[in-house]
């Protein structure tokens, strides 16, 4: 597999509807692609970082300079024979593993069409259908959520997820439990609280929650044992958990019960295949979280999930919550069961769309081994 072109391209993609977490509102979502032409083939991935560090550290703009300065000139005209081999060339970057996420994945895409297999079979799945829950922004009113969830259960979800922050958590939650008890039902508070808020967060065990995610700092394992420790809801990790060793670490200090690997988050394919491994040699259930991504994001989501030990329902859903056009052609749907097959065809599945991609894109580099050598 030899790397002869890589292109990197900023678009702008407005959601149908803002979304509204514990760190702020977002509806107009400056994304990051790349193609990576391998041997003659275009693979593609998709940077998911969010527009400020309020999510991780990362940003669009630190991810556009990360991948041009370091890891483009590390992997340009450079020969290897698995995907697999790119996050060990990458190790050297600290950090970043949005910027490289995107890049890796896209050779992943490219091996994949080059071998004629469906990413989700190289990486190793065995699920033929993955099952899909919806995340719900914060809302104005209790009684405006509980419309909201009603209207993704017709659409047949399996699990319900409601973001929370201080003053908008147990009267919100309440609410919906009441009009609905026996939903899967869980929370995600984006590190709003901290460890002396314990008594607080204690009252949300009173809705029987599959889980509460992220409920402390960004970056503290340790006080989420403390907290676990005090709470009969399982904590599910999501920011603290960049790689393997942070899973681990979770894991054997008693700090979740699950973990959500976001690909962005981890580095890429190999590193949340890594993640996917010790969760499940220690019996511990992950589930695939979202980024309000493209149908590129969005599609290799879908081919990760397919690994054994995703038994719980992600933050995949289909491309229309997001978005009036995606860029993926067919769009991602979901069936009435709540769930979404893994395609069949060789690499992503989906045919990009180019044209497209052409009218949402506001920047744009190329990078061509041959052109650097004659240089
Ligand atoms: O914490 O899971 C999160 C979106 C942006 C940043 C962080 C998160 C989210 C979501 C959206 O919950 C999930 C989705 O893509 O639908
Ligand atoms: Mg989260």
């Amino acid at each position: 597999m030899t790397i002869e072109k890589i292109v990197l391209r900023e678009i702008r993609m407005r959601l149908r509807a803002p979304f509204e977490t514990s760190f702020g509102v977002t509806q107009d979502r400056r994304i990051l692609l790349l193609e990576v032409v391998v041997d003659g083939i275009s693979g593609w991935g998709e940077v998911t970082t969010i527009e400020s560090p309020s999510y991780n550290s990362e940003t669009t703009d630190t991810a556009w300079h990360v991948i041009s300065e370091f890891i483009v000139p590390r992997l340009i005209g450079r020969s290897l024979t698995r995907a697999a081999e790119a996050a060990p060339v990458l190790a050297a970057i600290r950090g970043h593993q949005m910027a490289k996420a995107g890049v890796e994945n896209a050779l992943w895409d490219a091996e994949a069409q080059l071998k004629g297999v469906p990413l989700a079979t190289l990486l190793g799945g065995t699920l033929k259908e993955i099952a899909c829950g919806v995340s719900l922004g914060i809302r104005e009113t209790p009684e405006a959520l509980v419309r909201k969830v009603a209207e993704e259960l017709r659409c047949g979800y399996q699990r319900i997820k409601l973001k929370i922050k201080p003053g908008k958590d147990v009267s919100f939650v309440a609410a919906v439990r009441k009009e609905f008890p026996h939903i899967r039902l869980s929370v995600d508070a984006n590190s709003a609280y901290e460890l002396k808020d314990v008594e607080h967060l204690k009252k949300l065990d009173a809705f029987g929650l599959l889980m509460i995610e992220q409920p402390l700092q960004w970056d503290d394992i340790h006080s989420h044992a403390k907290l676990q420790a005090q709470m009969q809801t399982a904590i599910c990790l999501d920011e603290c958990i960049n790689n393997a060793a942070h899973a681990v670490a979770a894991i054997e200090s008693g700090a979740c019960r699950i973990i959500n690997i976001k690909l962005g988050r981890v580095g890429g394919h190999s590193s949340a295949r890594e993640v996917h491994d010790v969760c499940q040699e220690r019996s511990l259930p992950v589930w695939c979280g979202g980024m309000l991504e493209s149908g590129v994001g969005r599609a290799h989501n879908i081919a990760m999930s397919t690994l054994p030990n995703f038994t719980l329902p992600g933050d995949v859903s289909a491309s229309r919550r997001y978005w009036n056009e995606d860029i993926i052609e067919p769009e991602v749907e979901v069936s009435s069961a709540g769930t979404i097959k893994a395609p069949a065809g060789p690499g992503l599945g989906h045919a990009i769309r180019r044209d497209l991609i052409e009218r949402l894109m506001v920047r744009k580099k190329n990078w061509n081994a041959q052109a650097l050598a004659r240089a």
